[in-house]
């Protein structure tokens, strides 16, 4: 069975688009392949957390991974920082890294643009998503369309290493959603809905209730010419309600665009916000069912044992390669 891996930060509650670009794959694809879901919440420091919010991100998306649909009899799902060996292998491939291929990641410039202070661990926060990656020798890694990179970036660290130090590492593949890979801010249609965003307005998260999310979505952002059409130049504020519309709802594009023809922004808002109420009511149901639960703790306790056990043997395999520490006799 190939193996798959995958992780999302706690950085503040999942939204719509997490969910469409990455989750929703999750749960399909761990029928088929052996799967590691993670919590990156490592990588979630390398911009400045509250530390009771971070605590509650952490157990909120480790319940919203099974409220989704994770199951935990076919899914090995942890936290990052309960896995010594990630930073431990980071480490190691921040030193196989060079400073320009970082300075290069959109990712990098997008969140370091206008700050005064910008922490190193942004900088070299790729070569820690390697880590994650590489440690499980993963063939596939579902992903949205911004992670594309950093995993273009794992592939040339991981060859660089084979190349120097042994064949050690399986090169992974990212895979990206044909449609939804990339939702749109509510607020700004040319911009990623993005879970961080400063305004809540822009995102829909997977727990806002249906008062919220209909007002969310009343307000989008679209255009003057009233047509339901999907024109992504044109029209990127109903090609995006149009994508979510279509995902949640398993219709073409093209089918809605037939069945709202002649029909006003205002009848498909009001019908789009009935869908996505209807997809999130029974996770959000699982959710307040897990959140409190000591079998949350459990699975989380059993993820980290198995990730351990798989995750330090490659370790110790890459400290051999380059000649770390001792030879053991034992
Ligand atoms: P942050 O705002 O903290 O950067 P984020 O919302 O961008 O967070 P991540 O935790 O970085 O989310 O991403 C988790 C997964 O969700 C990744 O696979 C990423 O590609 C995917 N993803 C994030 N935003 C979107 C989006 N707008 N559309 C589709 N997929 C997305
Ligand atoms: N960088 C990713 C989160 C992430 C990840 C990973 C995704 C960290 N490690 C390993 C896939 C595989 C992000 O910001 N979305």
């Amino acid at each position: 069975m190939k193996t798959i891996f995958s992780g999302i930060q706690p950085s503040g509650v999942i939204t719509l688009g997490n969910y469409i670009g990455a989750m929703k794959q999750f749960v399909e694809l761990q029928h088929d392949y052996n799967c590691y879901f993670c919590i990156v919440d490592q990588h979630a420091i390398t911009v400045p957390q509250d530390r009771l919010q971070l605590r509650k991100n952490i157990r909120s998306l480790a319940a919203l991974y099974l409220a989704v649909g994770i199951d935990p009899n076919k899914s090995t799902l942890f936290i990052q920082s309960e896995v010594p060996a990630h930073a431990q292998a980071g480490w190691i491939l921040q030193c196989i890294a060079y400073i320009g291929e970082l300075e290069r990641m959109t990712q990098f410039k997008d969140k370091s643009a206008g700050k005064e202070a910008v922490s190193a661990g942004l900088l070299t926060y790729p070569p820690l998503m390697a880590a994650d990656i590489l440690l499980y020798s993963t063939d596939i890694v579902p992903v949205g369309e911004d992670q594309k990179q950093h995993i273009e970036l794992t592939r040339d660290l991981a060859e660089r290493f084979n190349k120097r130090y042994g064949e050690i590492f399986t090169i992974p593949e990212a895979r990206i959603p044909k449609i939804g890979a990339r939702i749109m801010s509510l607020t700004d249609p040319t911009k990623k809905m993005s879970k961080s965003d400063p305004n809540p307005k822009s995102f829909i998260t997977l727990l806002d209730d249906a008062k919220t999310i209909e007002k969310k979505i009343k307000s989008a952002v679209t255009d003057s010419d009233g047509i339901i059409k999907y024109d992504k130049e044109n029209k990127p504020g109903i090609s995006n309600l149009l994508a979510i519309y279509s995902i949640l709802s398993n219709q073409s594009i093209e089918q809605l665009e037939q069945q709202y023809a002649g029909k006003g922004y205002g009848e498909f808002k009001a019908d789009l916000a009935e869908v996505v109420i209807s997809t999130l009511t029974p996770i959000q149901e699982k959710y307040y069912e897990l959140i409190e639960s000591e079998k949350l703790d459990d699975i989380l306790d059993e993820g980290a044992e198995k990730a351990n056990k798989v995750a330090s043997k490659m370790l110790k395999k890459m400290e051999n390669a380059i000649g770390l520490g001792r030879k053991r006799r034992r």
